[in-house]
């Protein structure tokens, strides 16, 4: 299924592809078009036992048919502050006007993750979406998702399009952002043209978390091929986010490229009237199937501060991917 773009007719629905690429390694942030000078690091001297930061797990599973240039989603993740940790996922329709839908995503990425500690974005993740955005110069579109934990355990969100956020303490999941769409795979994207929206547009919210918490952010390749509860199961069976963070993904890539999988895609399509056509309907069929896409997971545990970081270790660093 290829998401579209603002203004473009619905693609047909549901394709299935056979097999699973493994995720491109880590690449380490080659270009920014924010000054350097915004990059650089800053410390905190002392870390206090009481508060809290995040430790990350990750997982980018490409498309099958893009595995060779990564895909077209993007993430960083960052321990400034708390932590900050974002996904963009590139609208892939703009492959059809012979654009690389991945351009838009990786440099929206890469320009969010230099603003992190701009003193005008002032750690408001929808801020930092805004200007992140307008430093942007490449052509397409992206959805995104923007996290960042105050040390007191404030978590604040800023999120445009599909990519999702789930919060799970004790096995249960006590906060979830709902996807913004214009209709069916055509999600609220920022994007290189004026018809698309701007960060004023994103959802914003506040999650107060606790030690303990886990946190799972991912594109819609997670969440339109793994249901809520499947991601409770699979988290709760590690202790860290570190072990946890390639589960999910996994699990999202197995469903995706199974046909006979009802995936939370499949029953959404139904749910908007999509289905096999009218001579398989008589014949007892229904659209089923998990969808593939990219898929990028980020698994963040609520950690004390004190127990993950020395003073001497308490320096910014910001990991960007698939760039
Ligand atoms: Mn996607």
């Amino acid at each position: 299924m290829v998401k579209a773009m603002m203004r473009l007719s619905m693609p047909q629905c549901c394709r299935f592809l056979l097999h699973c690429s493994p995720a491109r390694p880590p690449i380490a942030l080659r270009r920014c078009a924010i000054s350097k000078r915004s990059c650089s690091a800053s410390a905190s001297s002392h870390q206090i036992r009481s508060e809290v930061s995040i430790s990350f797990g990750t997982h980018l599973i490409p498309h099958p048919s893009k595995a060779d240039k990564g895909g077209e989603d993007a993430f960083f993740v960052s321990n400034y502050n708390g932590g900050v940790f974002a996904i963009a996922d590139g609208v892939s329709g703009w492959a059809v006007r012979n654009v690389n839908p991945a351009l838009f995503s990786q440099e929206l990425m890469a320009n969010a993750s230099c603003l992190v500690m701009d003193h005008e974005v002032n750690y408001n993740p929808q801020i930092l979406l805004g200007k992140a955005h307008a430093a942007t110069s490449s052509i397409g579109s992206a959805t995104a998702i923007v996290a960042m934990l105050e040390k007191n355990g404030t978590l604040k969100l800023a999120n445009v399009g599909d990519c999702g956020l789930r919060v799970l303490r004790k096995g249960d999941v006590i906060f979830s952002t709902t996807p913004q769409e214009h209709y069916f795979d055509c999600p609220y994207q920022l994007s290189s043209q004026i018809i698309g929206q701007t960060y004023r547009d994103a959802v914003v919210s506040n999650v107060d978390l606790l030690e303990g918490d886990m946190i799972v952010v991912g594109s819609d390749g997670l969440f339109d091929n793994v249901f809520d509860h499947e991601i409770v199961s699979t988290i709760s069976r590690f202790n860290t986010a570190v072990e946890a963070g390639k589960f999910p993904a996994d699990l999202a890539c197995n469903h995706s490229m199974d046909a006979n999988f009802d995936s939370p895609y499949s029953l959404e399509a139904r749910n908007k009237d999509f289905d096999v056509p009218f001579w398989k309907k008589i014949l007892g069929k229904k659209l089923i199937g998990g969808k593939p896409d990219d898929i990028t997971v980020i698994v963040g545990q609520v950690v004390s501060s004190a127990d993950v970081l020395e003073p001497s270790e308490a320096f910014s660093r910001v990991e960007i991917y698939n760039y």
